[in-house]
């Protein structure tokens, strides 16, 4: 097996609103000039895996708390959910009844695009984040490498990457590509060289960036790892970590990029003003994005975008 390092030019990603009319435009049209993404798709990461619910009393754990998080988050202009749940002690869990039961809940609740994490949490073994795909989500988090998570690390070898992105083809799930650092970049290039496209033929990734180990919440780190993406990228997000949730929400809008937020990233609305619920976050993005004239996509926008399968039941 050969690694090709290159990181290749990217292309000019093409126009969500062309996508959305199916007219796909010259991809060489707009070179350097992003602001034609007329479209912003707004991912809510309600929970995450390494907030304690004790530190954090108003963190959706519940199924009935990720359930109306989830309708109200729709309501604000979210169109996908990225899902950690947790167990009856509010801890962290990868159980197998529970994901599926949470999977049929959002479904049966809201139209979102459901994301579960195969992440975990820095804790969890890489055979059992391999079990997630058994709950059928729309789409799975699919980190492109290992990064050091504060003093923890947070593990992800090629091989365990390649199984993941495997058993996600197979079984119709559409991958998120999750880059925590430019090295993830090349990562990505290299899964694709080997394994071919995702699932539907879209390529989308979220740089996660503010992450103590991980690439800055820079506008500049980032426009860097959006410089170095690979050609088959079709779209791509960024969320900020902590306080450079609001400038990496707004240099994504700028550069054509889609948003995450959530309070799996950030638990400070403002200063001295915690996140008491999860759709004050997307609400504001959502205001930003309208602003940027960026409207917030629906959630069949977002099925389009991402080319995820139809699993709702008619
Ligand atoms: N909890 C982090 C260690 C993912 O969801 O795929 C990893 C994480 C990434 O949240
Ligand atoms: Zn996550």
């Amino acid at each position: 097996m050969t690694f090709r390092q290159s990181v290749q030019p990217r292309r000019d990603l093409t126009p969500l609103a062309d996508t959305m009319s199916g007219m796909t435009q010259d991809a060489t049209q707009n070179k350097g000039d992003t602001s034609h993404a007329t479209g912003t798709l707004i991912t809510v990461a309600p929970t995450g895996a390494e907030t304690a619910k004790g530190d954090c009393p108003q963190l959706p754990t519940t199924l009935a708390e990720l359930v109306e998080t989830a309708v109200a988050c729709q309501d604000a202009g979210a169109s996908l959910i990225h899902i950690h749940i947790r167990d009856a002690d509010h801890r962290p869990s990868l159980d197998a009844v529970l994901l599926s039961e949470t999977v049929r809940a959002v479904r049966e609740r809201t139209n979102l695009v459901i994301q579960l994490s195969t992440g975990g949490s820095v804790h969890d073994p890489l055979e059992k984040r391999l079990t997630v795909l058994d709950a059928d989500p729309d789409s799975c988090s699919l980190t492109c490498g290992t990064t050091n998570f504060g003093d923890d690390v947070f593990l992800n070898p090629y091989p365990f990457m390649a199984q993941l992105y495997r058993q996600a083809q197979e079984r119709e799930i559409v991958p998120e590509f999750e880059l925590f650092d430019l090295g993830h970049v090349a990562a990505l290039r290299r899964l694709i060289d080997d394994h071919g496209l995702p699932f539907g033929g879209k390529v989308h990734v979220d740089f996660i960036t503010g992450v103590p180990g991980g690439m800055p919440g820079t506008p500049a780190a980032l426009l860097a790892g959006v410089q170095a993406l690979p050609a088959e990228v079709t779209s791509w997000a960024a969320t900020g970590v902590g306080r450079s949730h609001l400038p990496i929400a707004a240099a994504a809008l700028a550069s054509g990029g889609h948003l995450r937020v959530g309070m799996e990233d950030n638990l400070i609305y403002a200063k001295g003003q915690p996140v008491q619920r999860n759709d004050e976050l997307v609400s504001r993005v959502a205001d930003l994005a309208r602003l940027m004239q960026r409207p917030p996509l629906t959630t069949e926008q977002a099925r389009a975008l991402l080319s995820v399968k139809e699993r709702r039941s008619p």
